[in-house]
């Protein structure tokens, strides 16, 4: 079995054609990030998740990730939520308190929540890097992202 993501077994993806998976997509950089919604929702579509239970909600910032996550973590109709943001080092004064904070945040919703919350932040030095990862040459971190999330939705420790 492949570790990359990417190129996944669909004969390793579990049965999610009954299960709900929230988008939180940040605005900033929306000509990444909404190519890295595009690879989230095709993966989930592929892996025969039904349109009617992907969800998807807008925020300003990768800043504001976390608390969109926590709002759909709080409303009960996932089995997992994903995060889509893009933060560019050339173009963020702060860049390391935003990756921080988001960073941070979504593991404190990991650590507490009932389900997963998927970080699907692209953290990239230049905006070469960033086309790179949402559909160029390092594939899509938003369709990597769907991956994770079937995989985590049917998470057991039997
Ligand atoms: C302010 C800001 C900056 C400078 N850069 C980015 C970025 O590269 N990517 C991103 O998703 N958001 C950025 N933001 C916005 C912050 O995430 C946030 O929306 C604001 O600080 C308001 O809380």
């Amino acid at each position: 079995m492949s570790s990359k993501l990417h190129s996944y077994n669909p004969e390793f993806i579990p049965d999610c054609s009954s299960q709900r998976f929230g988008i939180v997509v940040a605005e900033w950089n929306a000509h990444i990030t909404d190519k890295l919604l595009d690879g989230a929702i095709e993966t989930f579509l592929a892996n025969h998740v039904k349109p009617e239970n992907i969800e998807v909600a807008h925020v300003p910032g990768s800043f504001e990730l976390t608390f969109g996550a926590k709002q759909m973590i709080n409303s009960n109709k996932f089995n997992a939520v994903i995060v889509l943001g893009c933060v560019i080092k050339g173009d963020t004064p702060h860049f390391d308190y935003v990756c921080m904070g988001v960073t941070q945040g979504i593991a404190q919703l990991n650590a507490t929540a009932n389900i997963p919350t998927i970080f699907g932040m692209l953290t990239v030095n230049t905006e070469q890097q960033a086309f790179d990862r949402c559909g160029g040459s390092l594939g899509n971190k938003g369709s990597e992202a769907a991956i994770t999330a079937i995989k985590m939705a049917n998470f057991s420790c039997k």
